[in-house]
């Protein structure tokens, strides 16, 4: 699948990101968000209905660029990724860790197109494309796992394609 819902429109002013749960909390504005460091990253991309695109090449912001400043508590072990119109996807903290994780707003070297995120999406090419979520409004650590939108509905906690976790019995 590609989402659920429909495309957000995007007001710089109105938008902000917010880090909550078991960190020192905080709030970006997009422009401060803009102002962090950037990476480039390349990488593949597998939804869970057996399609796949080789070779994006992303830019954006590091996860461990928000993860140092949200300085988490040792039992945080659980994110619940956060976006717009209430959609949410849980990943392990130790899968966000991974140094290709990213918020990224260009895809091969373009600004993201609104349906394909813009103005922010995460992405997290070791798991299935359904926790790479577009619209990012916010990380909130937890100590445990909490099922996000797909989760609920039959999906796997985790999603790793190599071992072709996708449903919550694989
Ligand atoms: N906010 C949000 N992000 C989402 C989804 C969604 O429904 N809402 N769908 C996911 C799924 S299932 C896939 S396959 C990819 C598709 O990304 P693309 O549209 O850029 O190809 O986005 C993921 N991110
Ligand atoms: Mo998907």
């Amino acid at each position: 699948m590609l989402h659920e819902g429909f495309v957000p429109s995007f007001d710089p002013a109105g938008w902000e990101f917010k880090v909550t749960g078991l960190v020192e909390p905080f709030k970006l504005s997009y422009l401060e968000f803009m102002d962090l460091p950037r990476i480039q990253v390349t990488a593949d991309f597998h939804c869970v209905t057996h399609w796949s695109k080789f070779d994006n090449l992303w830019e954006g912001v590091a996860f461990s660029e928000i993860h140092k400043r949200a300085n988490p508590q040792p039992q945080a072990r659980y994110v619940t990724v956060h976006a717009e119109q209430g959609y949410t996807a849980n990943v392990p903290l130790a899968d966000l860790e991974e140094p290709n994780v990213l918020f990224a707003w260009k895809h091969n070297s373009e600004n993201l197109a609104p349906e394909h995120g813009w103005p922010l999406r995460l992405v997290v090419p070791k798991l299935y494309a359904w926790k790479s979520v577009k619209w990012v409004r916010g990380l909130e650590f937890l100590d445990h796992d909490r099922a996000g939108f797909w989760e609920q509905n039959g999906y796997h906690m985790v999603g790793d394609p190599w071992k072709e976790q996708r449903y919550d019995t694989d």
